[in-house]
């Protein structure tokens, strides 16, 4: 892509309105605009990193066995009488009449239609187990919507439902998604630390949140330091061993669960949450299926969220300096940045062109600086939206076919030449 061609509204200045630096570079690097309070329009640059995270969520949903559906945005209130939550969302529901004066809602999350289509459609213990998700937006008229896409209003989940014929079943399903999420997580660049929680108004007696760590995180968090430890790259774990580490949201389960100078205390930001919830919905709802034996059993059910615009504004928290964003290779918007620092001279030019043209037979994502900014701004824009590498191509360097491969995050330079620099990049 070509910046002088791309639609990337970047700001010089801090925004007002934005309170923490996730909001403040998401606006500044041109990646989200507000349409009204906690609603968001997703420009190019931020719907590239939306679209990398889904698609590691949907690699990992998949690779766990469970299949992708797409559920409506709009659900008849009806479903929600019938289970029951019709009152207990309150004003976060939204609800509006159609032109038949029926009532619809704007989906807060799906278990009444994920469990609406298993009663109706599942029929013996040969359709289980199984998990089903998808990746859809969600309203919820928080009252104090906040910190960017960290808590909108409308939001994009990926939100998951299992189902299984016992306990045994549904607990073997809970801890496929909590490796899962860890792995995901992981790849992305997070470090997620998996806490016990209250399970709220979805319900269920057994809950994990998955936090990351940063400063401007609305949850508490007492942890053991080994996290730290696997975030810094000190040491790496299997999540079996993840498992085993403290971890907790509340200051009660604190003094003696580990040693005090094991103890971390931080600020954390929930990416996702796993919910058992049993027979709660398929109770209600009548979701049963024939077993072995041919008796009537109601299916045991769990749900699992990712907060996935959410987490644009999590890596970025976890993932920034002074200057913009540091993307993880993951989920960068492109891996490249290419700067012609004087557009209009055959050499800059030809090696730019040559350069991007081998890029993109490669199949590596890169944005082609040919502005005719100085060359001042050209770096700080690049630094702003936080590509992982950078390649900078002036006349002297261009002249013996040399140019300078930058590392955002460490911010290491080093001259090579155009070969070996395609080379390191490939
Ligand atoms: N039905 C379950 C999971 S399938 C559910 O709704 N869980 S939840 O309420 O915990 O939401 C799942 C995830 O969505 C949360 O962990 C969080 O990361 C994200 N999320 C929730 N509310 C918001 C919001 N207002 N803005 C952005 N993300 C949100």
């Amino acid at each position: 892509m070509r910046l002088s061609q791309y639609f990337l509204p970047v700001l010089k200045e801090n925004p007002s309105e934005a309170q923490i630096v996730s909001h403040r570079l998401m606006l500044r690097a041109g990646m989200v605009r507000q349409l009204t309070s906690g609603i968001y329009s997703w420009l190019p640059l931020g719907l590239r990193v939306l679209r990398n995270i889904e698609k590691i969520i949907r690699e990992e949903m998949d690779a766990s066995g469970a299949q992708e559906v797409l559920m409506a945005t709009l659900q008849p209130t009806d479903l929600w009488k019938e289970s029951g939550r019709y009152e207990a969302l309150g004003k976060e529901m939204l609800r509006f009449p159609d032109r038949a004066e029926r009532e619809l809602l704007y989906s807060p999350t799906c278990e009444e239609v994920i469990t609406d289509i298993v009663r109706t459609n599942f029929r013996s213990y040969r359709d289980l187990p199984r998990n089903l998700y998808q990746i859809q937006w969600k309203f919820r008229d928080e009252i104090r919507p906040r910190f960017g896409v960290m808590r909108g209003r409308e939001f994009l989940m990926k939100d998951s439902y299992s189902f299984d014929l016992d306990y045994e079943g549904a607990k073997k399903h809970y801890n496929l998604m909590y490796d899962t999420y860890l792995r995901m997580f992981a790849r992305m660049g997070l470090t997620a630390i998996p806490v016990r929680a209250d399970s709220g108004a979805i319900g269920g007696d057994l809950s994990h949140e998955f936090q990351v760590v940063a400063d401007t995180g609305e949850s508490a968090l007492y942890y053991d330091a080994a996290f730290d430890d696997i975030r810094d790259g000190k040491i790496s774990m299997t999540t079996e061993e993840m498992r085993g580490l403290y971890a907790a949201a509340d200051e009660q389960h604190k003094p003696d669960a580990i040693a005090k100078d094991r103890l971390r205390e931080a600020r954390g930001i929930e990416v996702g949450h796993i919910f058992y919830l049993g027979k709660k919905y398929s109770e209600v709802l009548g979701a049963k299926i024939t077993n072995k034996e041919g008796v009537d059993t109601v299916l045991e059910m769990g749900c699992y969220g990712v907060g996935v615009s959410r987490l644009v504004g999590a890596i970025i928290e976890a993932s920034h300096d002074d200057a913009g964003i540091i993307w993880p290779e993951s989920v960068a918007p492109f891996k490249v940045g290419l700067i012609n620092l004087r557009v209009g001279d055959a050499k800059c030019d030809a090696t730019c062109q040559n350069i991007y043209e081998a890029l993109q037979g490669k199949g590596i994502d890169v944005l082609y600086d040919d502005t005719d900014e100085r060359a001042g701004g050209k770096f700080a824009t690049m630094d702003l939206i936080g590509l992982p590498w950078q390649v900078v191509v002036g006349p002297k360097g261009a002249e013996k076919g040399v140019v300078e491969l930058k590392n955002r995050k460490s911010g290491e330079k080093v001259e090579l030449s155009v070969e070996a620099a395609l080379a390191k990049l490939a």
